[in-house]
């Protein structure tokens, strides 16, 4: 026998399992094992990670992370070592571990899809039945959460002035965004680590989104390749790409030209997160997942994993973007330019100003800047500005943050946005309920907004006017509101530190 032990079916465990620490480490991905011993300082993520993970199989917690072809891509062929015999790689039994035999229970019992009525339905759903990371990391917001639970309650502060006797017989809830046609103001928004919540990740999203006609927007950092994410689009349906810009541009270059090439329609520049923001829920489950190899670090600096899975793979994202840079984008590609993360009046000012086409009106999903102003209190501001200057048609304005229910939709396009985007309750529906979830809770929402158009008394997008709503509570930051009883079941409350166990 040579040193590396072959079976039939490739590489053994024991063999792979020696190559198990900082000057010489191995890892198994799909089945194929990896020298990443001279990567470990070059990891995004930090080399801490990849160490938890030497000599064994690290699929699970790389699939979520890293697009498919990462490794054929970053990760020099000499350092491929092949295939691995599964079958004699140790695996740690996932029935020794009592949160995941607990959760495999909830998953058995879990109510039937029908049994979900609106989003919140399936973000209660999927509070029970994820990963505890993966809901971590979808559900956490910045600091105190405040923004994020307010970009919610903000959409209770305004109050519909209904329309009687208006024949609502026929209602057409199709609208163009960005030029292109669609069935209904809102969009799939981007967001991070789809497999963290379903092994197809954002495919499934572009699946529901292409049988609703519902445009997806494909963000920078899937867990998906970009590719992958356009292959499962059904030729007809509407995307755009979402960009983090990064520090090397000839990087971003690339891939704008190559996201307008595949047929992209807009390109949505993140505009909100030169540094990303602190998730608590997100940090206090990567801390504990990594378990006491950290806890023991002799340097408490050193606790890079403890910033959770966004921190870890952001380092990327240029923070020194600015406005100087937007006439380079606007050479770079034809596809629209919106900003995304707007946030103030005078920066949508200023957007009109450079001549994009759009912006959103967004705070991350309150997940960057604690006691940011929400989309929706926001564009109430930004279109009276927009209206008394005249330049209403010069820019298209989209909201997103806490959208649950149709009647947060009907209130942004009255107000005057072309449209909102919707991101967490969509990844719920994946997570718990996969494709089918995702359709049903776009149906759902289609269904409420044909309703409540018609309890309004408007017939069509253009219907929907500023009259249609009444603004007054809305700037008021301490206005009692009614207990919001599914929000609260959903709801995750921030926590204190927990006691070690007995
Ligand atoms: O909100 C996010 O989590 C996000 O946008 C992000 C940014 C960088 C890396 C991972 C996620």
């Amino acid at each position: 026998m040579t040193a590396l032990v072959l079976s039939q079916r490739g590489l053994l465990g024991d063999e792979v399992a020696k190559h198990n620490n900082n000057n010489d480490c191995w890892v198994i991905i799909h089945g194929k094992a990896y020298d990443v011993t001279e990567f470990l300082p070059e990891h995004p993520g930090g080399s801490k990670i990849i160490l938890k993970y030497a000599g064994k199989d690290a699929t699970e917690e790389f699939d979520p992370i890293h697009p498919p072809d990462t490794l054929d891509k970053y990760l020099d062929k000499r350092f491929h070592k092949g295939p691995v015999d599964m079958s004699t790689v140790e695996t740690t039994a996932k029935e020794d571990d009592p949160e995941e035999a607990a959760r495999q229970d909830r998953i058995a019992r879990m109510p039937l899809l029908e049994q979900c009525y609106n989003l919140y339905d399936f973000e209660a759903v999927a509070r029970q039945v994820m990963k505890r990371t993966a809901w971590g990391y979808y559900s956490s917001g910045a600091d105190d959460e405040i923004t994020m639970r307010e970009n919610h309650t903000a959409f209770q502060k305004i109050w519909f002035r209904p329309r009687i006797l208006v024949d609502v017989t026929e209602v057409d809830t199709s609208t163009t965004m960005l030029g292109t046609k669609c069935s209904i103001p809102f969009y799939v928004t981007a967001t991070a680590l789809g497999k963290l919540g379903h092994p197809e990740g954002e495919t499934v999203l572009t699946k529901a989104a292409g049988k609703h006609d519902v445009i997806q927007m494909i963000p920078t950092l899937a867990s998906c390749s970009f590719d992958e994410i356009v292959a499962a689009a059904d030729g007809k349906q509407t995307q755009w790409f979402q960009l983090y810009v990064n520090k090397d541009r000839k990087i971003t270059e690339r891939i704008v030209k190559h996201a307008e090439q595949a047929g992209c329609k807009g390109l949505f520049i993140t505009v909100d997160a030169p540094q990303l923001g602190r998730r608590e829920k997100d940090m206090r489950a990567k801390f504990s997942d990594i378990g006491s190899d950290v806890q023991k670090s002799e340097d408490p600096d050193a606790i890079d994993r403890s910033q959770g899975a966004a921190r870890a793979i952001s380092s990327f994202i240029d923070p020194g973007l600015s406005w100087k840079d937007i006439p380079y984008f606007q050479n770079l590609t034809k596809m629209p330019i919106v900003l995304k993360g707007v946030q103030r009046v005078d920066d949508v000012i200023r957007a009109v100003d450079h001549g994009v086409t759009g912006v959103v009106l967004s705070n991350h999903g309150g997940r960057q800047l604690d006691t940011a102003p929400t989309g929706i209190e926001l564009l109430a501001e930004v279109m009276a500005e927009l209206r008394q200057r005249g330049i209403q048609d010069k820019i298209e304005v989209y909201i997103d943050g806490g959208v649950r229910r149709a009647s947060d939709i009907v209130k942004a396009c009255c107000l005057g946005a072309k449209g909102v985007g919707i991101g967490r309750p969509f990844l719920y529906a994946m997570s718990a309920y996969g494709e089918k979830g995702v359709s049903r809770a776009m149906q759902l929402l289609k269904d409420e907004f044909v309703m409540n158009m018609r309890l309004i008394g408007a017939r069509t997008i253009d219907e929907l006017t500023p009259d249609l709503v009444d603004t007054r509570g809305l700037n008021v930051h301490t206005v009692p509101i009614a207990p919001d009883t599914l929000g609260n079941h959903a709801y995750d409350p921030l926590v204190s530190p927990a006691f070690k166990a007995k």
